[in-house]
C-alpha cells in the first residue's frame, strides 16, 4: 500500500535527502514514501549500504538494519520491549551526560607540545626539564570558573590555564590560573568561597558573576581576598582571548635535584600573541553576540595555522631569597614581582591541533595538582595540600571510578606498571598470574620499585605544634593590593574603579557595599573616593588591617597595557561592505592583512555577499545583525555612496558604527562611510582614531595603526566616569 505524504510529515523519499526533496516537492504532491515498507531504513538522509565496514552496528557490535523505526506489533500498534536496539540506543542517550565540574565548568581544550629550550639540569632531575629540545606532548584547557558549562565565555571571571604534559616520566599538570594570586589562604575556605561567587541557592541567579551580594558579603568578610579583587576586577578577567592571556601556576612548588636538594620555583605561561582585553561594555554585547567567543577564537585560530604559542618562564628562588621578601611565598593571595626574582624563559608551548571530540577529550581530561614527575614536588603552601586531595577526589565522582586514566586523553604515554586492578572499566589489568609484591616469581615477578628513577618528596624537616592557625607571616592583606593598583596604567585603573562601581552597584544591601569600601580606603584612598562617589556614598572609614599598607614599588609586568602586542598579527578585521564597494581598496586591504598575518571577516547587508565596483563578486561571513563591530579589533568601513546611504538607515549598521567608536577601536573607512557616521552617534569632527581609506595605499598604513589595538585618548570622551580619572 503505498500512503501519501501528509503536510507536516518530512516527505522524505527513500534516498534522496531532505533538502533536496523540501526544494523539489509541491505541496501535496503525488510522490511515494516508505512508510509502507516495515523494514525499510527510512530512507532518511542516509542510502543504505552493503559494505560491511561502512555497516551501522550496536554498541555490540551487532549490524542495524533500521535505526530510524523501532519495532512495532503492526503499523499503527505498540511498541514492542523486545526492540533491543531502541532500548540500547535510548539507555546510552540517557546516561551521555557526566556531572560538570564543580568549579571551571566552562572550558575548551587543544592538543600541543613543549619544547623545552633552557635547561633546569642545575635544578632539576625532571626529564621534562633537562632535556633540550625534546617535544613533549601536551593538552590544555582553558576555562572559566564561575559559570556553568554552559555559561558564556566573556563573563568576567578568573579564567583556568590547565596543562597536562605526558611526559615520560609520568604525567605531569600544571593547574593554573590567568592571574598569579588567589582569593584564599587555606583551602579549607574553598567550599565557602565557591558557593558564595556562584549563583545563590535559592533563586540560583546570577549565573556566571561575581556582581551580586554574596560574594561581595564573603569577600567583604575576607581581608585576604583584597589582592585578586584587584586582578579580577581588572582587565584581566575580560581577556580578548584564550591566547592572549598568560598562566600561572600560583603557588610555589620545589624542583628537587639528584640530591634531593631544593629549589622553589614558580611557573609563567606568557604569550607570544601579548596580553589584550576587551572592554567590559564590549564583554556586555559579545555575551549577546556570540557566547562561544572563545572557544570558536582558539578553534578558528588553530585551524587556520596561527598556532598560539606561550613561553614556559620559571621565578626560582631559595630559602634565603624567600627569607627577605615582604611576604610569604607560601600565602597563595602574594606574588613575587619579577623585580625581584626575575623570570628565566626554558620553553614554549604550541598549541596546534583542535580535538577530535569534545566530550572525549576536552570534558573528560582530569587534571590533578599531583600529578609531578620526579624532580618536581610540592611546597607547604596550605591552599596546595588542599588541592592535592580535591583533584584526585572530584574526577571519582565526574568518571565514575578510579579507571579514569585507562581513558585516552589521561592515559600517560609512558609504560604504566603496577599491581592495582579491576574497578569500573578497567581497560588495562595487568598480565599474568602475579598481582601483588613481594612475591617469588623470579623473571616473571612483574614491576619493581625503583629507588633510583621513582619520585621522592623532599625530605623537610618538621616540627610544629598541631593547630588551626593562620601564620602571622600571611597577616599583610593590602600591600600587594596596592603594588598591583599603582601598577596600573591611568585607563586600566579607571577600568578597575568602574568595575568596582559596576559590581557594587548591584549589590543590594547598603552596608555590604560600604564594607567592601572600607577595605579599598586601605589600598588606595583616590579608589576609594572615585568608588565611594560612582556609588553615591560617602567613604566609609578604613577596614581594621592586621598589618598597615606598605608602600612597594609598582611592577611593570603586572599592566596589560604595557605588555601588549607590536602588530595586528593574530587580530580579526571586521571589513563592512555593500554592492559598490571598492575593489582596489578591499583587495589592497585585505592584502595587507594577511601580510600582517590577520585575518578579516566581510559583513553585509545580505548573508549571499555583494558586488564589488569592477563586477566581483564577495561572499559576506556575517550579515549586518549578526556581525556587530564587537566581534572584531578592528573595523573597515567601506560602503558606496549607495550602500552608505542605505546603512544609514539600518539600526544594526549605526550601533556597529557607534560601538565602535565607543570602543575606542581604529575605524579605517572610504569618503561614503561619513554618511553613515553622520547617523551613529560620532561627532563630525573625527578624531585619530579614524583613518581615511582613499588609495590602496592607505590601507597598509591603516593595518600599520591597528597594532596598537585601540585609540585610547577617545575614552576620556565617550564615558561618562572619565572625569574620575582627568
Ligand atoms: Fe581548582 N579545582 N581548586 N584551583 N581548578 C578544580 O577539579 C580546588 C584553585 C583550577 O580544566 C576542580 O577537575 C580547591 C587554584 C583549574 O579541568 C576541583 C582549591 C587554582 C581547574 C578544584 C582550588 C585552581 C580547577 C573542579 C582550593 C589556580 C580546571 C573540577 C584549595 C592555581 C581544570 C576538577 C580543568 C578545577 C578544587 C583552587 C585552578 C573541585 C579545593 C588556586 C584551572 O577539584
Amino acid at each position: 500500500m503505498v500512503s501519501k505524504s501528509r503536510k507536516g510529515d518530512s516527505g522524505k523519499v527513500k534516498g534522496e535527502t531532505p533538502a533536496k526533496v523540501s526544494a523539489d516537492l509541491p505541496s501535496g504532491s503525488d510522490l511515494p514514501t516508505h512508510y509502507d515498507e516495515p523494514q525499510g531504513n527510512g530512507g532518511e538522509t542516509h542510502q543504505s549500504t552493503t559494505d560491511r565496514n561502512l555497516t551501522m552496528t550496536s554498541q555490540q557490535g551487532v549490524p542495524v538494519s533500521d535505526g530510524q523505526n523501532s519495532l512495532r506489533a503492526g503499523k499503527r500498534g505498540p511498541t514492542l520491549l523486545e526492540d533491543f536496539q531502541l532500548r540500547e540506543k535510548i539507555f546510552h542517550f540517557d546516561h551521555e551526560r557526566i556531572p560538570e565540574r564543580v568549579v571551571h565548568a566552562r572550558g575548551y581544550g587543544a592538543h600541543g607540545f613543549f619544547e623545552l629550550t633552557d635547561s633546569l639540569a642545575d635544578y632539576t632531575r625532571a626529564d621534562v626539564l633537562t632535556a633540550v629540545g625534546r617535544k613533549t606532548e601536551v593538552f590544555v584547557r582553558f576555562s572559566t570558573v564561575a559559570g556553568r558549562a554552559g555559561s558564556r565565555d566573556l563573563a568576567r571571571d578568573v579564567r583556568g590555564f590547565a596543562t597536562k604534559f605526558y611526559t615520560r616520566e609520568g604525567n605531569w599538570d600544571l593547574v593554573g590560573n590567568n592571574i598569579p594570586v588567589f582569593f584564599i589562604q587555606d583551602a579549607i575556605k574553598f567550599p565557602d568561597l565557591v558557593h558564595a561567587v556562584k549563583e545563590e541557592p535559592d533563586r540560583a541567579f546570577p549565573q556566571a558573576q561575581t556582581a551580586h551580594d554574596n560574594f561581595w558579603d564573603f569577600v567583604s568578610l575576607s581581608p585576604e581576598a583584597w589582592h585578586m579583587i584587584m586582578w579580577i576586577m581588572s582587565d584581566r578577567t575580560l581577556p580578548r582571548s584564550f591566547r592572549t592571556m598568560e598562566g600561572f601556576g600560583v603557588h610555589s612548588f620545589r624542583l628537587l635535584d639528584a640530591e634531593g636538594k631544593s629549589t622553589f620555583v614558580k611557573f609563567h605561561w606568557k604569550p607570544k600573541q601579548g596580553l589584550q582585553s576587551v572592554l567590559w561594555n564590549e564583554a556586555v554585547k559579545i555575551s549577546g553576540a556570540d557566547p562561544d567567543f572563545h572557544r570558536r577564537d582558539l578553534w578558528e585560530a588553530i585551524e587556520s595555522g596561527d598556532f598560539p604559542e606561550w613561553q614556559l618562564g620559571v621565578q626560582l628562588f631559595d630559602d634565603e631569597i624567600a627569607s627577605k621578601l615582604d611576604f610569604d611565598h607560601l600565602d597563595a593571595t602574594k606574588l613575587i614581582p619579577e623585580e625581584v626574582v626575575p623570570v628565566r624563559i626554558v620553553g614554549r608551548l604550541v598549541l596546534d591541533r583542535n580535538v577530535d571530540n569534545f566530550f572525549a577529550e576536552t570534558e573528560q581530561v582530569a587534571f590533578c595538582t599531583q600529578n609531578v614527575p620526579p624532580g618536581i614536588d610540592f611546597s607547604e603552601d596550605p591552599l596546595l595540600a588542599g588541592r592535592n586531595f580535591s583533584y584526585l577526589d572530584t574526577q571519582l565522582k565526574r568518571l565514575g571510578g578510579p579507571n579514569f586514566t585507562h581513558i585516552p586523553i589521561n592515559a600517560p604515554r609512558c609504560p604504566v606498571m603496577n599491581f592495582q586492578q579491576d574497578g569500573h572499566m578497567a581497560m588495562t589489568n595487568p598480565k599474568g598470574r602475579v598481582n601483588y609484591e613481594p612475591n617469588s616469581w623470579g623473571a616473571n615477578a612483574g614491576p619493581r620499585e625503583n629507588p633510583e628513577l621513582g619520585h621522592s618528596s623532599y625530605a623537610a624537616p618538621l616540627d610544629g605544634r598541631k593547630e588551626r592557625i593562620r601564620s602571622e607571616t600571611f597577616a599583610d592583606h593590602y600591600s600587594q593590593a596596592r603594588m598591583f593598583y599603582l601598577s596600573q596604567t591611568r585607563i586600566e585603573q579607571k577600568h578597575i574603579g568602574d568595575a568596582l562601581v559596576f559590581e557594587l552597584s548591584k549589590v543590594e544591601r547598603v552596608d555590604i557595599r560600604a564594607r567592601a569600601v572600607s577595605h579599598l580606603a586601605n589600598i588606595d584612598a583616590d579608589l576609594a573616593a572615585t568608588v565611594a562617589d560612582g556609588l553615591g556614598m560617602a567613604v566609609p572609614q578604613a577596614a581594621a588591617a592586621a598589618r598597615p599598607t606598605l608602600d612597594l614599588p609598582p611592577s611593570a609586568k603586572l599592566s596589560i597595557l604595557a605588555n601588549g602586542p607590536d602588530s595586528f598579527k593574530g587580530r580579526k578585521m571586521g571589513i563592512l561592505l555593500t554592492d559598490g564597494s571598492s575593489a582596489e581598496l578591499f583587495n589592497a586591504l585585505t592584502k595587507a592583512l594577511k601580510a600582517e598575518g590577520a585575518v578579516w571577516e566581510v559583513i553585509a547587508p545580505k548573508i549571499g555577499g555583494v558586488v564589488l565596483d569592477d563586477g566581483t563578486a564577495v561572499a559576506a561571513r556575517q550579515k549586518i545583525d549578526g556581525g556587530p563591530s564587537v566581534l572584531y579589533d578592528a573595523v573597515a568601513i567601506l560602503p558606496s555612496a549607495d550602500g552608505a546611504a542605505l546603512l544609514a538607515r539600518d539600526a544594526a549598521s549605526k550601533d556597529f558604527v557607534s560601538d565602535a567608536y565607543g570602543h575606542c577601536k581604529y575605524i579605517g573607512y572610504s569618503d561614503a562611510a561619513t554618511t553613515l557616521f553622520a547617523e551613529s552617534r560620532v561627532p563630525p569632527d573625527l578624531d585619530a582614531g579614524f583613518v581615511a581609506l582613499a588609495k590602496a595605499k592607505d590601507a597598509k598604513a591603516f593595518v600599520g595603526q591597528c597594532a596598537e589595538l585601540r585609540f585610547w585618548p577617545r575614552e576620556m570622551e565617550v564615558d561618562l566616569d572619565a572625569d574620575s580619572v582627568r
